[in-house]
């Protein structure tokens, strides 16, 4: 008899009422064990946060927050969500945390809602150039519903243009100056944001997604002395559930909760929060603080041996946990460098370059990150042979997983994640 508190990871149950979706899970696994993730925005979550996604706490009800709820019942996971929030702050020596975002763009939904109303400016990372379809993109709400100015990288440096960023704030005066984006492989500024934002009386706001699993590991500076509010997702290289959260300074507490419910969202989906738990105590271990200072170690050690192949990363490198390269050197697209490490079992995404020629959906560049196969154990000398790989795949290999180069390499990550697997057996 098994001493699980809590019912919902029977797998044998769930193969026998429904193989199709019980085969799902199994042959998702077989795939995650059986290639490199170099997804940069991906990772593995501990069972012990996929133990607390299964369970019962996703059936409950609890809109409002701890004490102040609109249902009954809701002792337990009130424990839960308090839990979440004092961990989350303490990790992050933040004043405030809500912890109810379903996801990053929810998150930032949030903060728009906290803190401008529709037409009015924000001066935001463009897309292209690293910045997130939420800070203001044509496409998104942001951009439909707010004025979004956008500040881009210097053409030499390929790093964020802090002269273009003083200019427009000063020129257009946005109500909030938001830092952050998905493929920004250099540290921020965030001092000099605050300094501008100060000077304009705006709102500084960072979205912390991409790299907030390296503030909780000490790996790198925190934006939370800094912004006002810092957003962010949870499953990057902070490793918990597919979800998000805000921290921000006590006088915006009351408007961050009130944006979150019920300006923007309903109930709180409860098991994620409790998974959220586990995952900010889970970062506030010696293990985790490794692991995030390994996860860098790696990607720079992977950056600059692509660089020797003739991949080159743009601003020359990596601080974070991941790179953007550019592969006109080579003379191969994003798109197909994406689908001939696919078919060698390495999983990345093709990515605009700063100033890319080509179309988004083709891109000249890719973007690769290290938090997977840092959680697999690897360390340099497997990056190094990683990125050996990587330039055969690209330069040399075929999109059909028959070629000879995709068989030959896919043969060599096969040895790799035996060495280092995913969710390793007991
Ligand atoms: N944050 C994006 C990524 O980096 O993959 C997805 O929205």
């Amino acid at each position: 008899m098994s001493s699980q508190p809590f019912y919902g990871s029977d797998y044998d149950a769930l193969a026998a009422f429904d193989p199709d979706i019980a085969g799902v899970l199994l042959s998702e696994l077989a795939r995650i064990r059986g290639g490199l993730q170099l997804i940069a925005s991906e990772n593995l979550s501990s069972p012990a946060v996929l133990t607390a996604l299964g369970s019962t706490l996703s059936n409950k009800y609890a809109e409002g927050y701890p004490g102040r709820r609109y249902y009954g019942g809701c002792s337990e996971v009130d424990k839960a969500e308090n839990i979440a929030i004092e961990r989350a702050k303490a990790l992050f020596g933040a004043d405030h945390a809500n912890v109810q975002p379903h996801s990053g763009a929810s998150a930032n939904q949030a903060v728009y809602g906290a803190f401008l109303k529709p037409g009015e400016t924000i001066l935001a990372m463009s897309l292209p150039h690293g910045g997130h379809l939420t800070h203001g993109t044509k496409v998104s709400f942001s951009g439909k519903w707010f004025n979004a100015v956008h500040y881009g990288v210097d053409k030499e440096t390929e790093d964020i243009d802090y002269a273009q960023v003083e200019a427009l704030a000063k020129e257009h005066r946005p109500k909030v100056i938001l830092a952050g984006g998905s493929a920004i492989p250099r540290l921020i500024d965030f001092e000099f944001f605050r300094r501008v934002a100060d000077e304009i009386g705006a709102i500084f706001w960072v979205d912390a997604a991409h790299f907030i699993g390296l503030v909780a590991g000490g790996a790198i500076p925190s934006p939370v002395p800094h912004a006002d509010v810092v957003s962010f997702t949870t499953h990057k290289v902070l490793r918990g559930p597919r979800s998000g959260a805000i921290v921000c300074k006590a006088e915006h507490a009351t408007a961050i909760d009130k944006a979150v419910f019920p300006m923007m969202q309903g109930g709180p989906q409860m098991h994620t929060v409790a998974a959220k738990a586990v995952n900010f105590k889970e970062c506030a271990t010696p293990e985790y603080a490794a692991y995030a200072k390994q996860v860098i170690a790696n990607a720079r050690t992977l950056a600059t041996s692509l660089a020797e192949h003739g991949i080159r990363p743009t601003t020359g490198g990596t601080d974070t946990h991941l790179s953007l390269h550019d592969l006109q050197g080579v003379g191969v697209t994003g798109k197909d460098a994406e689908a001939r490490a696919d078919a060698a079992g390495i999983v990345l995404n093709k990515n605009a370059i700063p100033f890319d020629p080509a179309p988004p959906s083709i891109a000249s560049g890719i973007r690769v990150g290290t938090p997977c196969v840092t959680t697999q154990g690897m360390g340099t000398a497997e990056m190094v042979k990683i990125a050996e790989l990587m330039a055969t795949a690209i330069t040399k290999g075929d999109a059909d997983p028959d070629h000879e180069v995709s068989r030959k390499v896919r043969a060599e990550v096969t040895d790799l994640v035996t060495r280092y697997p995913a969710y390793p057996r007991p």
